[in-house]
C-alpha cells in the first residue's frame, strides 16, 4: 500500500467521510507543521543554544523554559494567517491571543500546551505538544483577548479535534477528528508524517499504573486505597502484580497507555487542592481524555467525566485518571 501521508489522511477525512470540514484540515496541516519545527528546535539541544531557563515566568507562576517560550511562539506564528482561527489560547499566555485584523477570521479556536514536560528538556527524555481543537461559538465577542476567554469556555465534548506531538526517539503525532485515533510518524527525510498506526485501542485491563509516588502523603482516601491494593500485588485483593512507569511527561506517559494500556492519575491532593489539581483542563486534561475516550478507554477527575466539565476559566486546574476503562471506573468507583 501506498504511504498515507498525514495530508492525504486528512484528505480522505474530509472528501470521503466528510468527518472534517477543509478548514479543519488546514488546521491541523498547521499545527503539524509547527510541531515539525518544535521537533527540530528540540533536537538542536545544547547546539542550538536552546536548553535552560527563559528568565520568565507563566501565568501560572511557573518558571518557562526557554524551549517553552520557543514552541510557543512557533505555534502563535504557524497559526495567525492561514484564515483559519478565530483565536488562540495557550498554557504559557495569560490572555488568549487573537488573530490580527489584517488576517482573514476562520471558525476554529486553537488551544495547546507548546511544550508539556518541559522539567524533562534539559535532561533529555521525552516531551510533547498538546493541542485541542473546538468551534467558535457564533456571534463570540472576540474584541479584546479578554473578551476572547469566553468564547473557550465550552466542554470537552465540544471538540472538533485533539491530538499530541511525542518529541521522543522518534517524533510522532497522534491525532483524533472524532473518527478513532491515528498515529503519524515522522520521516525527518522526506519531512512528513507517515501513517504507522491506525484504529488505536487502549486495552481495557492492564497491570500497569503511573502516578507520582512522591505525593502519597497528600491523596485522598480512595487513591490511597486504590494503590495500596495495586501494591499489594498478588497477595492482595487484586491477585495480581502491577509495574509502576511515570515519565513526569504526560504526552510519554499517555502514549505508553495507547500503546499498550495502563492507569494515569494526577488525583486532587491535599499540596493543590486550592488549585483545583495539577493538570490543565483545556490544554491537557480535554485533549487527551477526548483521544482516551476515542481510544477505547476512560478519563475522569475521579468523580466526573472529564469531557463533561463545564470550564470556569481558561487556565483551570483539574484532577486526572484515564486510561485502561475497567481501571479508570474501579478508582472512580472508589470515590463514590
Ligand atoms: P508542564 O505542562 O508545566 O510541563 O506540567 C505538566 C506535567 C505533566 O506533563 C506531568 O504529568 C506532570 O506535570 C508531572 O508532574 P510532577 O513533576 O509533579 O510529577
Ligand atoms: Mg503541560
Amino acid at each position: 500500500m501506498a504511504r498515507m501521508t498525514l495530508s492525504r489522511y486528512l484528505i480522505e477525512e474530509q472528501r470521503q467521510k466528510g468527518v472534517i470540514t477543509a478548514d479543519l484540515k488546514l488546521l491541523v496541516e498547521v499545527v503539524s507543521r509547527a510541531c515539525k519545527a518544535i521537533s527540530i528546535a528540540i533536537g538542536k539541544g545544547g547546539l542550538g543554544g536552546v536548553l535552560g531557563e527563559a528568565g520568565s515566568e507563566n501565568v501560572q507562576g511557573e518558571a518557562q523554559k526557554k524551549l517553552d517560550v520557543v514552541s510557543n511562539e512557533i505555534l502563535l506564528e504557524a497559526n495567525e494567517w492561514g484564515g483559519h482561527l478565530a483565536a488562540m489560547a495557550s498554557e504559557e499566555m495569560d490572555l488568549p491571543h487573537t488573530i490580527p485584523n489584517r488576517y482573514p477570521q476562520g471558525e476554529y479556536l486553537l488551544l495547546f500546551d507548546p511544550l508539556d514536560g518541559s522539567s524533562n528538556i534539559d535532561v533529555n527524555v521525552s516531551v510533547g505538544t498538546i493541542f485541542s481543537v473546538l468551534k467558535c461559538p457564533e456571534g463570540a465577542d472576540l474584541s479584546t483577548p479578554e473578551a476572547a476567554e469566553q468564547a473557550f469556555l465550552q466542554p470537552g465534548t465540544t471538540q472538533v479535534a485533539a491530538g499530541y506531538a511525542v518529541y521522543g526517539p522518534t517524533t510522532l503525532l497522534v491525532l483524533t477528528v472524532g473518527d478513532g485515533v491515528v498515529v503519524f510518524t515522522l520521516d525527518r527525510e522526506m519531512g512528513a508524517f507517515v501513517l504507522t498506526q491506525e484504529n488505536v485501542r487502549i486495552p481495557e485491563d492492564t497491570k500497569e499504573f503511573a502516578i507520582n509516588m512522591s505525593n502519597q502523603r497528600y491523596w485522598e482516601a480512595p487513591v490511597q486505597r486504590y494503590v495500596d491494593e495495586l501494591l499489594q500485588g498478588k497477595e492482595g485483593p487484586r491477585g495480581k502484580d502491577f509495574n509502576m512507569r511515570w515519565v513526569a511527561s504526560m504526552v510519554a506517559d499517555v502514549h505508553r497507555i495507547m500503546t499498550r494500556g495502563g492507569l494515569f492519575m494526577y488525583p486532587l491532593d491535599a499540596k493543590t487542592r486550592d488549585k483545583g489539581g495539577k493538570l490543565r483542563l483545556m490544554y491537557e486534561a480535554n485533549p487527551m481524555a477526548f483521544l482516551v475516550e476515542q481510544a477505547g478507554g476512560a478519563a475522569t477527575t475521579g468523580r466526573e467525566r472529564i469531557l463533561d466539565l463545564q470550564p470556569q476559566k481558561l487556565h483551570q486546574r483539574v484532577p486526572v485518571i484515564l486510561g485502561s476503562k475497567n481501571e479508570v471506573e474501579r478508582v472512580t468507583a472508589y470515590h463514590a
